[in-house]
């Protein structure tokens, strides 16, 4: 079984027996282009101000891996799953560049036999910034990633549940999981039309994400399926709701997560379990403005479960009006 954690960066917490790291995304004051250091990638992403608020989100599975690296990228993988991490490096225009970074990803998940990407990772410097043709930057990228993905479901394939965020720079940073086992089944939001189907007034090619992906892993049992919900924020139908209001905002994305997640939602999808916000293992706070940080984090701890591993971030968020993104884990 695939399984997450945050940890805190220095504070080193060691590894349990009989299980295997393939992937570490550092959360924190620095970014550099993913690394292998000769074993598992690490990729770090310029998310936090200081060392202190860094979180390192481990990703850990019950089998050992191997490594490799090719075009920038640096993954991990065993028989079951594949992590994968990825960097574009600041420039004027995001469209072409990102369009063969996804490329080159799809490519090698295809020769590796894990096609099935099913949760996905872009932490976008300058995200709500004009490019060097004027377009926002989060619009720029998401053309070149349309434009990939573009082929990639032509073959039949799933987008994966992903999230889309501000970093406080250093181009684009991306990582995602695959896998090889197990089915996946991909989850919409009856409160929210699919991102991929946006109108165009939101950029020239809408975001390439699904609200959830479910995964059944190999012989896992009914307890054992794993939930992964994209950055979900406060948005309906497609519309930004409370632009004036980072309280009702949380609240949206909140109530936006336990519908996607409900019993009702994923027997519509074939899912036979529902869930609600407690069950959430995993969770990622995305708020924009640091005075709102309080008020969103008071909501959040009564929404989620009290040992729910929480993480927070100061960063801008793909629309310019959005005040706060939610996504997490179940599993
Ligand atoms: C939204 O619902 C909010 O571009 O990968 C959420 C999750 C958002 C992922 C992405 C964007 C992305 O449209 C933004």
């Amino acid at each position: 079984m695939l399984r997450c954690e945050y940890l805190v960066p220095g504070r080193e917490s060691g590894i349990q027996s009989g299980r295997f790291v393939i992937g570490d995304v550092v959360y924190g004051p620095e970014v550099s282009t993913p690394l292998t250091s000769g074993h598992t990638p690490v990729l770090s992403v310029h998310m936090t101000e200081t060392a202190d608020q860094a979180r390192t989100e481990r990703w850990t599975v019950d089998r050992p891996v191997r490594t490799g690296t090719e075009n920038g990228l640096h993954y991990s993988y065993n028989d079951d799953y594949l992590f994968c991490a990825g960097h574009i490096p600041e420039q004027q225009l995001y469209t072409d560049a990102t369009r063969a970074a996804y490329a080159a990803a799809f490519d090698l998940v295809e020769r590796l036999g894990h096609q099935s990407i099913f949760r996905m990772w872009n932490l976008i410097g300058r995200i709500n910034e004009p490019n060097g043709e004027g377009l926002e930057v989060y619009r720029d990228f998401c053309r070149g990633r349309a434009q990939a993905f573009e082929q990639y479901t032509a073959q039949g394939r799933d987008m994966p549940s992903a999230t889309g965020i501000g970093s406080l720079g250093g181009g684009v940073a991306f990582y995602f999981l695959a896998s090889r086992t197990g089915t996946r089944v991909n989850i919409e939001n009856p409160r929210q039309i699919p991102a991929y189907n946006y109108p165009v007034e939101y950029g020239p090619k809408s975001p390439s994400f699904a609200r959830a992906t479910h995964l059944a892993p190999r012989g896992a049992g009914p307890d054992e399926n794993l939930l992964y919900i994209s950055g979900t924020a406060g948005i309906l139908g497609h519309q930004t709701v409370h632009a004036d209001s980072v309280d009702k905002q949380c609240q949206v994305a909140l109530e936006n997560i336990e519908r996607l997640i409900s019993g009702s939602n994923l027997a519509q999808h074939g899912v036979s379990q529902g869930y609600e916000l407690t069950d959430l293992s995993q969770v990622k706070v995305y708020v924009r403005h640091p005075e709102h940080m309080a008020r969103v984090r008071q909501a959040c701890e009564e929404a989620f479960h009290p040992s729910a591993d929480i993480a927070w971030f100061t960063v801008d968020i793909c629309r310019s009006d959005l005040l706060v993104e939610i996504e997490g884990v179940i599993g």
